[in-house]
């Protein structure tokens, strides 16, 4: 992360990343993308039952270790969390070398991931917004005499383009420093300094969780799909809604195809034995 993307990081709260992801990442990464969506809608409603700690109530699919919830159709989303168990082709996500340049970067101390979903949505739907100002302190943002020092953060990858009316991903720059909470409820729309952030394919978005965002209505009959992943110091439990606050959720045969310097990635609190 070079000296002009750290300043527009603190500055901002994101930044966009071009070609993060290399073609063939893209390519691999639709694939799986497209084969784990069709794979969650055929099973979204079956059991084990899984109750989030923050209201919505998932599949967690014994097989291949995910959990989901949500629906296909006009306005909806599917959220799959956990979904690098349920297909070796998220591997090259997980240590990503470029990845980690710039998490290292913003995210003081030994790094961990805390979230990681993929995001399905469909047309008509919108991210109602969220965060920006003072918040929990799981996800604030700071600077100190070291650099940035970030708590959650986030990496979203694309695997294709983006458009303002496909739904992109929307930003309040600089609400990651406001001291007052937002008084403009949670319409994307609505807000005014709201920005869309309009990517191509291989492009990634990384953002502080601090900060105010959102995801624009998706006018297109394109149906978007984007994975995100969070990143922050190693105390913070799993921030996917369905294992809020519990251990990381990797499987064993997730955790037997991992290099050390991946399973260290998912290493939450406890110290190495
Ligand atoms: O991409 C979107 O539509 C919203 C994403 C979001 O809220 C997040 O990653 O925290």
């Amino acid at each position: 992360m070079d000296e002009k993307e750290q300043y527009e990081f603190d500055r901002q709260g994101y930044i966009v990343i071009k070609e993060l992801l290399s073609g063939e990442e893209v390519a691999s990464l639709a694939r799986a993308i497209d084969e784990l969506e069709e794979h969650a809608l055929r099973h979204l409603d079956l059991p084990p039952r899984k109750q989030s700690a923050w209201g919505p109530e998932y599949h967690a699919n014994p097989e291949r270790g995910y959990h989901v919830q949500g629906a296909k159709g006009q306005g909806r989303t599917l959220i799959v969390e956990d979904f690098w168990n349920a297909d070796p082709a998220f591997d090259l996500l997980a240590d990503h070398p470029r990845t980690m340049q710039y998490i290292r970067a913003v995210v003081q101390g030994r790094v961990t991931v805390n979230n990681s979903e993929l995001r399905v949505r469909y047309t008509g739907n919108h991210s109602g917004t969220h965060m920006g100002g003072p918040i929990d302190h799981k996800y604030c943002y700071g600077h100190n005499a070291k650099g940035i020092d970030a708590m959650m953060v986030r990496m979203i990858y694309f695997v294709h383009p983006v458009s303002n009316g496909e739904g992109a991903f929307c930003v309040v720059p600089g609400t990651h420093k406001t001291n007052r909470p937002s008084p403009y409820g949670n319409d994307p729309h609505a807000e005014p300094g709201m920005i869309g952030l309009e990517v191509e394919a291989g492009d990634g978005i990384l953002f502080t969780e601090n900060l105010r965002h959102g995801g624009f209505v998706n006018r297109s009959p394109r149906t978007r799909k984007t994975l995100h992943v969070g990143y922050g110091p190693f105390w913070m439990m799993s921030q996917n809604i369905a294992t809020m606050d519990e251990p990381p959720h990797l499987t064993e045969q997730t955790r037997a195809r991992y290099r050390r310097e991946q399973l260290d990635l998912f290493r939450a609190w406890p110290p190495r034995a």
